[in-house]
């Protein structure tokens, strides 16, 4: 017996996908590498801690989340040095080729019969399997089953890998998205939460990984030559010499492709992350905009620690504002509005202010929830009425990067987000966290709270709020300071 066409072609695209969803999951987790029980993300408490650097909640030292981000190296991580927005353009562009790849093998499986191979049918399956592992630890070979390509052993894993650990990976994959958390929160649930998915997630790589290592040692076991005349070529039968050739030159592309891409994500940081965006950006899109939020968490909810991410404005005029709570704060308005106005953090509250306690998603991958209060931005909008013309908000702060973060990077931060979003019944510009004024880290006197989005969305100290109808002069052009700056992408439903 060997392989029908459709397994050499889809086994092959399987190999080149999983290396690129592996590579780039990895980026994805070196941003934040630790793996938490409970989306309070305790620090200091993780189950998992994949990295050296330690802070802890009662630290003397201000830290922000972006320190907690790792470098890790290019062969591991795809690119690799810290480049989450780009790890996450990989992963996302790969995921949709990888389930179109699995839909097309599963049709090939049920239309040929071929899941007769694949779906026991018996209990029996068990203690044979068990026999099998028995047989190859006496360093003989199992036999097949009746009739079949597999023995039990081979069998039983392939099912539990291609109809147990494949969608249980998509599953909590897409259980860590900040706009199905928003709309669906008891689908999170199911898995325990964000950090359940996320470290579920994480063990889902583990095991696909020993899965391959114990398939890789089975095909040296069986015989290289034979295994790769199947894999390649179809038959057990077929010319080993040439299987073996085509084989080892389709792992050689493989690699060759993998050291190119990474070399030119790190050299083409924009192209790269317009080039994958032509794949991201629309199905982000489209998921950020159907999402409304429908969070009501309760007051138990509430975490007892809620990280920062960004350094407050260090320039004396904030300091001196602060001091006097914000009197001399004014939040201006304007744009392609017919109405610009300037308003007060009194005039703010005057429009009303409402409450929802609701789950923050960092892009890195921690969470928190806090109960925030605030105006809903539709207000805002009713008030200033955008002309039809305006399609987009920009919303600037306080915090020039370059003095508060540095790394190379410059600029005040900004953000820009679609009318659309801002006018979902829990986009609000708040005032308030946990029933207090808005402390100084967490974005005093003014911050954005859209809770379908990623938390780098929620601009904190706000200064201005513009209507425009393009945001490509503004900053580098990209939707926002990160977006230019770390090459996330613009729209943050994932
Ligand atoms: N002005 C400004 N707003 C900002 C940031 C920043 O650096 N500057 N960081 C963003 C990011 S990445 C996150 S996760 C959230 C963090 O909000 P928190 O500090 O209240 O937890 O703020 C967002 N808003
Ligand atoms: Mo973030």
């Amino acid at each position: 017996m060997g392989f029908p066409l459709w397994v050499i072609v889809t086994h092959f695209l399987n190999i080149f996908l999983m290396l690129l969803l592996a590579r780039s999951g990895l980026e994805v987790l070196s941003a934040f590498p630790k793996l938490y029980r409970t989306d309070d993300c305790p620090p200091g408490h993780e189950w998992l801690r994949l990295t050296g650097t330690v802070f802890t909640a009662d630290s003397r030292r201000r830290w922000s989340s972006l320190q907690e981000e790792d470098a890790w190296p290019s062969l591991v991580a795809l690119p690799g040095h810290k480049n989450l927005g780009l790890g996450r353009h990989w992963h996302f562009m790969s995921v949709q080729f990888w389930i179109l790849n699995g839909l097309v093998y599963l049709g090939f499986v049920f239309a040929s019969g071929y899941w007769h191979y694949l779906l026991p049918t018996s209990w029996s399956i068990f203690p044979e399997a068990i026999r099998d592992v028995g047989t190859y630890l006496h360093f003989r070979l199992a036999p097949e089953l009746p009739g079949q390509p597999f023995n039990a052993a081979q069998k039983l894993a392939y099912f539990f890998v291609i109809f147990i650990l494949a969608p249980t990976q998509i599953l909590t994959g897409a259980a860590m998205s900040p706009a199905v958390i928003a709309r669906f929160p008891w689908f999170t649930r199911l898995f325990g939460g964000k950090q359940g998915a996320r470290s579920l997630h994480f063990l889902g790589l583990v095991a696909f990984a020993l899965f391959v290592l114990v398939h890789t040692v089975m095909v040296i076991i069986h015989g290289v030559p034979t295994e790769f005349a199947a894999m390649v070529l179809g038959s057990y039968g077929a010319n080993h010499t040439l299987g073996l050739a085509i084989g080892l030159l389709g792992i050689a592309l493989l690699l060759a492709f993998h050291v190119v891409i990474t070399w030119f994500s790190l050299r083409y940081r924009r192209a790269t992350q317009h080039l994958l965006g032509f794949c991201v950006n629309p199905f982000e899109r489209a998921i950020s905009r159907a999402f409304r939020s429908r969070q009501h968490l309760g007051e138990q909810d509430v975490s007892p620690y809620f990280r920062v991410n960004g350094f407050p404005p260090p320039d004396e005029s904030y300091a001196e504002m602060a001091r006097h709570r914000f009197a001399g704060y004014r939040l201006a308005v304007a744009g392609l509005v017919e109405r610009p106005t300037s308003l007060s953090l009194a005039d703010l509250r005057a429009l009303g202010v409402q409450e929802q306690v609701t789950k923050h998603n960092c892009i890195q991958g921690w969470t928190a929830v806090a109960r925030w209060g605030g105006v809903p931005v539709a207000t805002l909008i009713e008030r200033v009425r955008p002309t039809p013309e305006a399609r987009w908000a920009v919303f600037y702060a306080m915090d020039d990067k370059g003095l508060t973060e540095g790394e190379g990077r410059y600029g005040y931060f900004y953000e820009v987000l679609p009318i659309e979003l801002l006018a979902h019944p829990q986009s609000i510009l708040a005032l308030d966290m946990n029933g207090a004024p808005l402390p100084v880290e967490h974005g005093a006197p003014v911050r954005l709270r859209v809770e379908t989005q990623l938390g780098f969305k929620m601009v904190k100290w706000v200064t201005a709020i513009e209507f425009v109808a393009d945001f490509h002069d503004i900053g580098m052009g990209q939707g926002g300071w990160r977006e230019d700056q770390q090459f996330y992408a613009a729209s943050a439903g994932i």
